[in-house]
């Protein structure tokens, strides 16, 4: 008789909570995370999101009327403070220190062997966070230990999010005329001579002085601004709700495109106006120029780690094409008094083309966030 196979072992169980602020960086980086685990980690994912509904328009094969769903092996639920969920997991990421409810703290403390506990910090390129990458905080009742951390740039942090072959399926989408089919499904065309641009800002970024220089540039321009805060900004210096002719330059509003989709458009566009934190990471990954607007924090951080970007070593080609990109940068971001210089940096682009490709094949070259985080937590359950 032939015994039989063992049982496989369950396989661990992650749960992810998360909290909107605004914007959708939070739920961006989530979502990924979670599927990437899933996806390429094996791993029994459940993401909760206190309004899930918000990330069907990233998500669109989300469901926002249902309560609970399974998308891309990733179970996908709604939590709040009150709420009872059952069972603590082996591990509990709470994204961004959103506090998961008081009931499932304890369920934690509770287990026979406590869960890893991960705080997903914000991503800085700031020095100090190599330093607390890892850092331990026990709580002071349960017996239970938080760790934190943190994305980043460099040997010491968290790394970056990056699914596996990313690089790979850009590069072939390019050589398959990618751009020209993404065009298509948008209903636009673009000659080869045109510069495409996508722009996604807040509506804090200086347009004004951008539209003006479009206005008078010699190069046709095209120029694709999704819906919310840049389609609003646009639509406040413009008028009406386009699409715009200004001289040369074309701006026309898109749809917001799943996640799948903006990356492809980031990797089509010849310079990306990006935001925040998800999208600028997924600007490095398409290794085309882009233009940074950093997320506004309210105890003043942000200059600072504008500042540690453009300080890392390489990420800026080295002259005046870098110098004049982090100038464009600084103006963009209110932190110089001068006016985003739009010729200087269309000259620059060849050079920032190929530097962008340098950099997103160096970044890609170091372990990825899910992997480092697996491997993290493989050692503390
Ligand atoms: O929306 P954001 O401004 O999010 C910000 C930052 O994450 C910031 O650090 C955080 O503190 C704040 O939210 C609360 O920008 P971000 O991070 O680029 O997130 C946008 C997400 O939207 C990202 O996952 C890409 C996605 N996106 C699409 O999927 N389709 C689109 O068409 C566009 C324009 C974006």
């Amino acid at each position: 008789m032939k015994t039989p196979a063992p049982c496989p072992a369950p396989r661990p169980r992650w749960d992810i909570f998360c909290k909107v602020i605004d914007n959708l960086g939070d739920m961006g980086v989530c979502w990924r995370l979670a599927r990437q685990l899933a996806v390429e980690h094996g791993l029994a994912v459940r993401l909760l999101v206190d309004e899930p509904g918000l990330l069907a328009p990233l998500l669109p094969a989300l469901d926002p009327a249902l309560a609970e769903q399974e998308v891309q092996g990733v179970r996908i639920g709604a939590w709040t403070e009150a709420q009872a969920l059952p069972g603590a997991a082996d591990v509990v990421v709470e994204a961004f220190a959103c506090d998961p409810p008081a009931a499932y703290l304890e369920a934690m403390g509770a287990r026979s062997r406590p869960p890893c506990w991960i705080n997903l910090e914000y991503l800085s390129a700031e020095a100090w966070v190599a330093g607390c990458h890892g850092a331990a905080s026990p709580h002071p009742r349960l017996p239970l230990v938080k760790f934190f951390f943190f994305p980043g740039f460099g040997p010491g942090t968290g790394g970056l999010l990056r699914e596996r072959g990313l690089l790979a399926r850009r590069d072939a989408f390019l050589a398959a005329g990618g751009r020209d089919i993404l065009l298509q499904r948008l209903g636009l065309a673009a000659g080869s001579d045109t510069l495409l641009l996508s722009l996604f800002c807040y509506d804090t970024a200086p347009l004004e002085a951008l539209f003006r220089a479009w206005s008078a540039s010699s190069r046709p321009l095209l120029c694709l601004v999704p819906p919310g805060k840049p389609l609003a900004a646009a639509s406040r210096c413009l008028g009406g709700d386009g699409p715009w002719q200004l001289g040369p330059a074309r701006i026309v509003p898109i749809p917001f495109l799943s996640q799948a989709d903006y990356d492809e458009l980031l990797w089509s566009c010849d310079l990306n106006f990006v935001r925040g934190e998800d999208s600028f990471v997924r600007a490095q990954w398409a290794g085309r120029p882009f233009v940074w607007q950093i997320y506004t924090q309210e105890d003043g951080a942000h200059p600072e780690k504008l500042e540690a970007f453009l300080a890392l070593p390489e990420s800026l080609p080295p002259g005046p094409g870098g110098e004049t990109l982090a100038a464009f940068w600084r103006s963009w971001n209110g932190a110089s008094d001068a006016a985003p210089d739009w010729e200087a940096l269309v000259r620059a682009l060849p050079l920032l083309e190929r530097h962008g490709k340098r950099w997103s094949e160096k970044l890609g070259s170091t372990p990825d966030l899910a992997a480092s985080l697996v491997k993290f937590c493989e050692s503390r359950v």
